[in-house]
This record gives structure tokens, C-alpha cells and sequence, in this order.
């Protein structure tokens, strides 16, 4: 903490938060006898090519939401937007002796992030958010933002990867997820569907999240409105009906995300309602008619794309998100089948519902 413009005398650091990517440290200083904490992470530099450009973005991001905030006529609030605390040299990053990446925020404090949604107010409120994230960042003044991961969205080359490790696994991996492979590689008219949708000019590039799970929303313990969307490594240019899907994917079951016993992987359409109510009443406005077409859409794809790429990586001996066991990869995937499964099954019915939101 000495190299970043953080006062006080150290107290603790321990491990904070259930992200699947970076190493995260919740920092205790004592400052004149008053504690304050700090988010230290270490930026996963394998999943992150490019972590000093991450943070230019990260940095234009945080001054942007700040100033727009202000325009709303609300104070400027560490709380409603996340604040980067630089180096001593004035850098938002340090680059440690073995090639690590580290960043400090100020800890915001009184509000949490759920990994598992427990009531349509949480849902309605992180969608609302999310969509007022997208809403502050629509006229973000400067060159387009960083691609801090390319092609972090490009389903069918997510579904290409896939066949390619499925095609080299030894037998027995194969065998093992023979049903789950199926699954997916039989919807790949599916995952082309939004980015040749993009291609073609017809759904437009914005600055999105491009990781809205409900945990990466912080909710205030005493209010119980969403305080501040966190987790800006993969803000860049992309598609709406991805924010909003993963959004679906992360909000509308109680289920964990590995949870081993699917019948309880159940979507939950009221917390669906939610959810369209909540993104609607912020994103509404500016969305056009074929990205309100596609948000349910969104939703399944989210769920299928996280569900390959989580396959991938148990194939691949679970390079990239945390684990804790060996199958924990493939657990997840198959909820994520089993959710996706069901949006499927109501698709039409769910926009319908989500039509007559948007009509109210
Ligand atoms: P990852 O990319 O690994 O998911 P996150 O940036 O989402 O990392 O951080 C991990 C967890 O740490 C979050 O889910 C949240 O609980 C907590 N967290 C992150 N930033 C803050 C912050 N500024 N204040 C309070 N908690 C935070
Ligand atoms: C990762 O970083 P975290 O835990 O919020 C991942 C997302 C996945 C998600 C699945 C940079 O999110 O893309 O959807 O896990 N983030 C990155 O839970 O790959
Ligand atoms: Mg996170």
C-alpha cells in the first residue's frame, strides 16, 4: 500500500469478494485512530493482456460516471462511482517486482455484492443500474475505449474455440461431455445471431459493461437500492442484449451459479419482470427498437456463451476462472444448460411480457 496515495498505518489485508478473475484484498489503514478500508486487487494479467491500457479506460470510466452523477445534481460520492487511488507517481497501476499489476479503490462501504439474487427489489434494482451505467457512458467524450479482451463477446468464435478443444480432448473428457457438447454445438445458428446482427448495422456498438452479474452491482445493506456497478475490467464497445443477459443469466434463479443439483436451477419469471422493469426504467430511453427485440435473446445467449466458456475451460484443465475442484467448471456449465434451457422454452411469452413493460 506505500506506493499508492493511501494515509495511515497498515492494519490488515484479507481476501475479499467471490470474483472468478482477479485477486482481491479488502485493506485496512489506520488513519489517525479512524479505520478505512481500501479494495487492493491484483489484475489477473492472464485473462487481461493489457493491464495499463485496462486502466486508461478504467480511469476515464470512473471520471466520466463521477462527473455524470454530478450532472444529475447529486453530490459527487466515492460511493456512486468507483474511485481509482494512484500510485505516488501519479499512475493508476503499480507493476510489481515479478510482473504483477495491482490497483487500489476506496472500499465502499454499507453495501454488498450477492452472488445469488434473493428478492425482485435486488433484481429490479441492479438492472437499473446497469441500465443507468450504460446511460451515463453513451456520450463518452474521446477515442473508442480500449478492447480490453477482443472478441470477449463473439459467441460463435467462443463456440469455435470449443469445438476445437472438444475435437483434441483425450476420450474420456470427451465421453464425459458428450450431452453438454451436444447442447451446444446444435445451437450455432443461435450464437451468430447477435454479432452478424452487428455486422450488418443493424444492432449498434455502445459502451457497455460486458459483465453484469448481479455480484459485480454493490446494494446499499440499509436502503436496498443498487450504490455502484464495480468490476470495469471489461467496459469497451459492445452490445446491449449482452448486458442485459447476463443480467437474466445471473438474476432470475436462486440457484448458485455451481450449484450440483439442477432440479433446483429454476428461472424465475417474476424476477425476469423485474429485471425488464428495472433496465427499462433507465435504459429505456435511449434503446432502439431492435435491441429491445433482442433483450431476452440476450438472455439466453448470455447463459449459453458462459455455459461453452465454461466448458472450454474444464476441458482445458481450468485455466481461466477460479476453481476450487476439478469438475467445478463442468458443474457450472450445466446450470447454465439447465437455465438456458428453460429461457428457451418461454422465449416468445417472455417478449411478449417484456414488450408490454416497454409499451406501459
Ligand atoms: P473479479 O473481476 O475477480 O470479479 P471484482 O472487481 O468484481 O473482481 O471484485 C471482487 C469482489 O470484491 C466484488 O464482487 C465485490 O464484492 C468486492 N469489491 C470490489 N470492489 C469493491 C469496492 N470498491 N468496494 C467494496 N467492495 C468491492
Ligand atoms: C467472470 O470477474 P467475474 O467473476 O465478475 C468472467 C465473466 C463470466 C463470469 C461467470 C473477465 O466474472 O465473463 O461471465 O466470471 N469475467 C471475465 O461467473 O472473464
Ligand atoms: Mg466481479
Amino acid at each position: 500500500m506505500e506506493r499508492f496515495c493511501v494515509a495511515g498505518d497498515f492494519v490488515e489485508a484479507c481476501p475479499y469478494g467471490s470474483g472468478h478473475i482477479n485477486d482481491t484484498y479488502a485493506v485496512t489503514m489506520d488513519q489517525a485512530g479512524r479505520t478505512v478500508r481500501y479494495i487492493l486487487q491484483r489484475i489477473n494479467h492472464r485473462v487481461f493482456p493489457d493491464p495499463p491500457r485496462l486502466m486508461e479506460n478504467i480511469h476515464r470510466i470512473c471520471r466520466e460516471l463521477g462527473a455524470g452523477l454530478r450532472r444529475d445534481g447529486e453530490e459527487r460520492s466515492s460511493r456512486r462511482a468507483l474511485t481509482v487511488v494512484c500510485t505516488r507517481e501519479g499512475a493508476p497501476v503499480h507493476q510489481d517486482d515479478q510482473g504483477g499489476f495491482w490497483r487500489v479503490y476506496y472500499f465502499i462501504e454499507g453495501a454488498l455484492g450477492y452472488d445469488v439474487v434473493e428478492n425482485h427489489r435486488q433484481a429490479f434494482e441492479a438492472a437499473r443500474a446497469f441500465g443507468e451505467f450504460q446511460r451515463l457512458l453513451a456520450d463518452l467524450p474521446g477515442p473508442r475505449l480500449h478492447e480490453t479482451i477482443p472478441g470477449f463477446h463473439d459467441t460463435p468464435r467462443r463456440l469455435e474455440r470449443f469445438r476445437q478443444v472438444f475435437a483434441e480432448a483425450p476420450r474420456p473428457r470427451r465421453e464425459a461431455v458428450r450431452v453438454e457438447a451436444e447442447f451446444f454445438l446444435s445451437r450455432h445458428d443461435e450464437a451468430s445471431r447477435l454479432v452478424s446482427l452487428q455486422r450488418q448495422g443493424l444492432l449498434p456498438e455502445r459502451v457497455t459493461h460486458n459483465d453484469t452479474k448481479l455480484n459485480n452491482v454493490l446494494i446499499d445493506q440499509e436502503t436496498h437500492q443498487a450504490v455502484c456497478v464495480i468490476d470495469l475490467d471489461t467496459v469497451m464497445p459492445g452490445l446491449v442484449p449482452y448486458d442485459f443477459g447476463d443480467l437474466v443469466r445471473t438474476s432470475t434463479t436462486r440457484a448458485v451459479e455451481d450449484e450440483r443439483d439442477l432440479e433446483k436451477v429454476r428461472f424465475d419469471r417474476e424476477f425476469f419482470l423485474a429485471l425488464a422493469r428495472g433496465y427499462l426504467s433507465s435504459a429505456g430511453a435511449f434503446l432502439t427498437p431492435l435491441e429491445r427485440e433482442h433483450l431476452v435473446f440476450g438472455g439466453f445467449l448470455m447463459t449459453y456463451e458462459v455455459g461453452v466458456r465454461f466448458l472450454t475451460d474444464y476441458l482445458e484443465g481450468n485455466v481461466y476462472f477460479k476453481t476450487a475442484y476439478d469438475e467445478h467448471n463442468l458443474v457450472r456449465a450445466r446450470t447454465q444448460i439447465a437455465l438456458a434451457s428453460q429461457i428457451e422454452a418461454v422465449r416468445g411469452e417472455l417478449e411478449e411480457e417484456l414488450a408490454q413493460i416497454d409499451r406501459a
